[in-house]
């Protein structure tokens, strides 16, 4: 399991946190994705044989949000 937090800019309110929070909670091998809104960070933990960083990145990114 990999736990990382990922700094993530353009997220402002609780549609934000509710967007990536379920969309990257639904990727297969995510195991929990807590997104902490004044601080622009999200945490992620997940099984990196079922899902890749890159993945996870780019979902975010889907939503409309940058992620470093
Ligand atoms: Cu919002």
């Amino acid at each position: 399991m990999e736990n990382i937090t990922l700094n993530v800019q353009g997220m402002s309110c609780g549609h934000c946190v509710n967007a990536v929070e379920s969309n990257v909670g639904k990727l297969e091998g995510v195991e929990l994705v807590k997104v902490h809104l004044d601080a622009g960070k999200v945490d992620v933990s997940f099984d990196n044989e079922k899902v890749t960083l890159a993945k996870i990145k780019e979902t975010i990114d889907d939503q409309g949000y940058d992620v470093d």
